[in-house]
């Protein structure tokens, strides 16, 4: 079980604005549907921490807010969200304030509070996502996208973070052993039927890789996985965790599994927090937020 940031960056990136991908197709082809206008609002993290800087994703779900994964908020002393423009290339948004689950603890992810919110004082140039309440995620196509790590299923994780890319699984198994019992989403990565020449298991026993098999990889945390209703695309998960479930020491190789916090369960935090939280210039609430501000980043420091 290993959380998805991973990575500390040494230096601070621009993004040149991701996850593992099957052996058998283009990695041009996910970069491509990470393109999707639709997984606009899915953008890269660089936060900044006492311990340097390191990458995570997030998506936008309103002009002032963005969701992510608690453990790319929880110890961070700054937030930069890279989104992309109309022109190609990607506008930074300087958090000024955010907030993890309150009962997160990263020594037990599989309690399912892996969930945090960056505020935005800029309003967010997009078209925000919006949050999956149906509960019909089980047996349903996931879209995953994310600026992570990439390789492929055969090698795992081989090449850097900073490139956006997304593919589809399976949404499985739900799971927590917190809250409602069921908040986390879980998907295996499979290798192709035809083509395995790993011998990976079908760790869920429900079908070999789909076109487009992908699995979130350090960097990918805090992404989003969508479930398209109604014609709609829903942001239905929250990328959390990966799990080496073939034991090779080879991270989102083909046999692997990953976690993603559960958006329907967690609805109604998400909910209150962004409703709850004073916009800056309402006057003493601006004053508030400030303290509470200032107070955050103390806290985060030590
Ligand atoms: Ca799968
Ligand atoms: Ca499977
Ligand atoms: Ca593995």
């Amino acid at each position: 079980m290993k959380l998805l940031t991973g990575i500390l960056l040494s230096s601070l990136v621009v993004p040149a604005m991701a996850g593992t991908i099957r052996h058998d197709t283009p990695d041009a082809e996910y970069r491509a549907f990470g393109g999707w206008d639709k997984l606009a609002p899915v953008g890269a993290i660089i936060g900044g921490s006492s311990e340097g800087y390191y990458g995570c994703s997030g998506t936008a779900i309103s002009a002032h807010w963005m969701l992510t994964a608690a453990h790319c908020v929880d110890k961070a002393t700054s937030i930069d969200f890279y989104l992309r423009d109309q022109q190609g290339g990607y506008t930074a948004y300087e958090g000024n304030n955010w907030r993890a689950h309150e009962l997160f603890d990263e020594t037990n992810l599989f309690a399912g509070w892996d969930v945090g919110l960056v505020h935005f004082d800029q309003a967010l140039d997009v078209t925000p996502a919006k949050l999956y309440r149906d509960n019909n995620e089980l047996g349903n196509l996931g879209v995953i996208a994310g600026f992570g790590t990439s390789g492929d299923g055969l090698g795992g994780v081989t090449s850097p973070f900073g490139v956006k890319r997304a593919g589809v699984n399976l949404v499985s198994y739900a799971y927590s052993s917190e809250g409602d019992g069921q908040q986390l989403l879980f998907g295996d990565f499979d290798p192709p039927a035809n083509d395995n020449p790993n011998g990976a298991w079908d760790f869920f026993e429900d079908g070999y890789a789909l076109p487009y098999e992908y699995s979130p990889a350090f960097g990918d945390s805090g992404g989003g996985m969508f479930i398209w209703e109604n014609n709609e695309l829903y942001l239905a998960g929250v990328a959390s965790f990966i799990l080496d479930l073939n034991q090779n020491n080879i991270n989102a190789d083909y046999g692997d599994g990953f976690a993603e916090t559960r958006v329907s369960s967690l609805w109604g935090w998400i909910n209150s927090n962004t409703a709850s939280v004073p916009e800056p210039g309402s006057g003493w609430l601006a004053g508030l937020a400030l303290v509470l501000l200032t107070w955050r980043r103390r806290f985060a420091r030590c």
